[in-house]
């Protein structure tokens, strides 16, 4: 298997982070969705990482749909619990981290167009996304260890990995004063996953 993904992709390091978890060989093929001479859309026609190519040479995107088939392939370490009341919430949370990544990563983007063509009504509308969807990451979390309670699955580490992308792309966010237990949330997950620290996007990315 061979996955396509940016080091600074922060869904590429949500499904590093899965694949060390498991125990699940995989080899790294360092993608640039944004460079032109790419042939990412060959295998993804949305010309996004990541992308995971199976052996038979089938092609498995996107990050929600690669982490499942990971969690599916192997019984190790169990990221997607079996009940499906259970995984539904999981998922769901995932989905919640994901789409607050997504807001982040749009106004990344309009940030880096002209100033004169920044739409400041866009930019306040996806830090809505953010900060409402922090407030309820934080008030699922609560006091406990992970969101889901005592089992650590998917959904800490997509919210691990979209706070890991707010403080590396949009450090004004100060989203620790506002959410004290997101920010032991975050220091628990670099202590006790390994694989969190070491796909930490590189510096001066
Ligand atoms: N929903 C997708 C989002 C993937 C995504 O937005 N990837 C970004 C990099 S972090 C990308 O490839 N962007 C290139 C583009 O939008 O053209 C997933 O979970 O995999």
């Amino acid at each position: 298997m061979k996955l396509l993904t940016s080091l600074t992709s922060p869904f590429g390091r949500k499904i590093r982070i899965v694949l060390a978890e498991k125990r699940i060989e995989c080899e790294l093929v360092e993608t640039n969705p944004f460079d032109p001479e790419n042939s990412l859309s060959q295998a993804n026609p949305l010309g996004k990482v990541p992308v995971l190519l199976l052996d038979d040479g089938a092609a498995v995107y996107d990050s929600r749909v690669i982490a499942e088939y990971l969690d599916n392939i192997s019984p190790v370490s169990r990221l997607i619990p079996q009940d499906h009341r259970q995984a539904i919430s999981v998922k769901r949370r995932e989905a919640l981290a994901d789409g607050i990544t997504d807001a982040a990563i749009l106004i990344l983007l309009e940030r880096r167009r002209p100033a004169r063509q920044q739409s400041r009504e866009w930019v306040a509308r996806q830090m809505t996304k953010i900060t409402q969807g922090l407030v309820t990451l934080s008030e699922e979390l609560g006091e406990r260890k992970w969101l889901m309670g005592d089992a650590f699955s998917l959904a800490d580490i997509a919210t691990g990995c979209m706070l890991g992308f707010l403080d590396f792309r949009l450090p004004d966010i100060d989203w620790r004063t506002q959410h004290p237990n997101l920010v032991n949330f975050l220091n628990r997950l670099k202590k006790e996953t390994p694989a969190f620290t070491e796909t930490a996007p590189p510096a001066n990315a």
